[in-house]
């Protein structure tokens, strides 16, 4: 029994995840998803915005795309890093349990700035 449900649960995600990405509309009807989505560039060497507020317990899925050339995009303290590419959206699921701040930064050597390259989530 305890198996049914969690191959339940598997489907359920795997099928909100193919139907958010499955978009016959376009933009705008990806946007009437009560999520939030909050949009994040990386360029030679900063993000922008570098401040995100988030409030605790409402979920959010960032999309970051590069202007330039291969950067990362990690949390250390939630456990989350990803590719961003250039022409590529990465999105990032993010579900803050606490309040507190958190750094995010590159993570891929990108230049001569690449240590300074970072920013921060600010959860209320
Ligand atoms: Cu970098």
């Amino acid at each position: 029994m305890r198996r049914a449900i969690a191959v339940a649960v598997v489907v359920l995600v795997g099928g909100v995840g193919v139907a958010a990405r499955w978009n016959p509309f376009g933009r705008g009807a990806a946007q009437a998803s009560t999520e939030t989505v909050v949009h994040l560039t990386a360029k030679k060497f900063e993000y922008v915005p570098n401040e995100i507020a988030l409030k605790k317990g409402v979920p959010v899925t960032l999309e970051i795309t590069s202007l330039d050339r291969d950067h990362g995009f990690k949390i250390p303290e939630l456990g989350i890093r990803a590719d961003v590419k250039p022409g590529e959206t990465t999105r990032v699921r993010i579900v803050p349990d606490r309040a507190g701040r958190f750094e995010f930064r590159c993570d891929v050597f990108c230049g001569s700035g690449h240590e300074d390259m970072s920013g921060e989530i600010v959860v209320e």
